[in-house]
C-alpha cells in the first residue's frame, strides 16, 4: 500500500524528477559506453573469445542508444561530465589492469561488479520507470545477465589460477561501488529507487556470481564485507 502511494507520486515531468534524471540517465549512458569499450579492450587479452566479446560490446552500444532515447523522451539533457566523474575510479582501475594485462581484474571490474551494479539498478528501476523507459530497460536487463554469465563462465573455468587476483581486485574495487551507491542515493530516491533495494539486489547477483565461479560461502561473506563501511 505504502509503496503504491509513493509510486503514484512520481511526476516524470517535474523539474525535480528531470534534474535527478539528468544525472542518473547520464550515468547509465556513460556506463554503457564504457562497458562497450571495456569488452572491446578485452579482445586483445582473450583472443579466443573475440567473437563473443564483440557481440557483448555491440549489445552495450545498443543499450547506450536506448537510454539516450529515454532521456530525450523526457526532454532531459544528460550531464555527461558528472557521469564521467562518477565512473572515474573504476575506469582508472580498469585501465591500469588492462595496461598490466591483468585480465582477471578486468573481468571482475566489468563482467562482475559493473554488470551486477547494472542488474541491480535496472531491476529496481523497471517498476518505477516511465512506460517508454520501462520497455527499453526490460530488454536491456536480459542482456546484462548474459554479460555477468560470460564473466562467471570464464572465471569459473580458470578459478584456481584466478583466485588470488580476484580476491585482491574485489578488495580494491568493491569499496568503490559502495561509494558510488552512496553518491547516487539521493537522485535514485527521487526516481523511486531506494538504496537498500539496490544494495540487496547487487549483493544477490554479485554473491551468486562468486558462488558460481567457485568461492565458498565463507569466502563470499568475507569478500562481500569489504568496503561495507565506506
Ligand atoms: O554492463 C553494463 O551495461 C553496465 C554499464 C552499465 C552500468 C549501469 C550502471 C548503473 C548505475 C546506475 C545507478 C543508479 C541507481
Ligand atoms: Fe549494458
Ligand atoms: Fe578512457
Ligand atoms: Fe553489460
Amino acid at each position: 500500500m505504502q509503496e503504491l502511494a509513493l509510486r503514484s507520486e512520481l511526476d516524470f515531468n517535474s523539474e525535480t524528477y528531470k534534474d535527478a534524471y539528468s544525472r542518473i540517465n547520464a550515468i547509465v549512458i556513460e556506463g554503457e559506453q564504457e562497458a562497450y569499450q571495456n569488452y572491446l579492450d578485452m579482445v586483445h587479452m582473450l583472443p579466443k573469445n573475440k567473437d563473443e566479446l564483440v557481440r557483448l560490446s555491440k549489445m552495450e552500444n545498443r543499450h547506450k542508444t536506448g537510454f539516450q532515447a529515454c532521456g530525450k523522451n523526457l526532454n532531459v539533457i544528460p550531464d555527461m561530465q558528472y557521469a564521467k566523474e562518477f565512473f572515474s575510479q573504476l575506469h582508472e582501475n580498469f585501465q591500469i589492469a588492462k595496461n598490466e594485462k591483468k585480465v582477471v581484474t578486468c573481468l571482475l571490474i566489468q563482467a562482475l561488479i559493473i554488470e551486477a551494479f547494472a542488474i541491480a539498478a535496472y531491476n529496481i528501476y523497471i517498476p518505477v520507470a516511465d512506460p517508454f523507459a520501462r520497455k527499453i530497460t526490460e530488454n536491456v536487463v536480459k542482456d546484462e545477465y548474459k554479460h555477468l554469465n560470460f564473466g562467471e563462465v570464464w572465471l569459473g573455468e580458470n578459478f584456481e589460477s584466478s583466485k588470488i587476483e580476484l580476491e585482491e581486485a574485489n578488495k580494491t574495487n568493491l569499496p568503490i561501488v559502495w561509494k558510488m551507491l552512496n553518491e547516487v542515493e539521493q537522485d535514485a530516491s527521487i526516481l523511486g529507487m531506494e538504496k537498500e533495494a539496490l544494495v540487496e539486489d547487487f549483493m544477490i547477483s554479485y554473491g551468486e556470481a562468486l558462488g558460481n565461479i567457485g568461492f565458498s560461502t565463507r569466502e563470499i561473506m568475507r569478500m562481500s564485507s569489504h568496503g561495507l563501511r565506506a
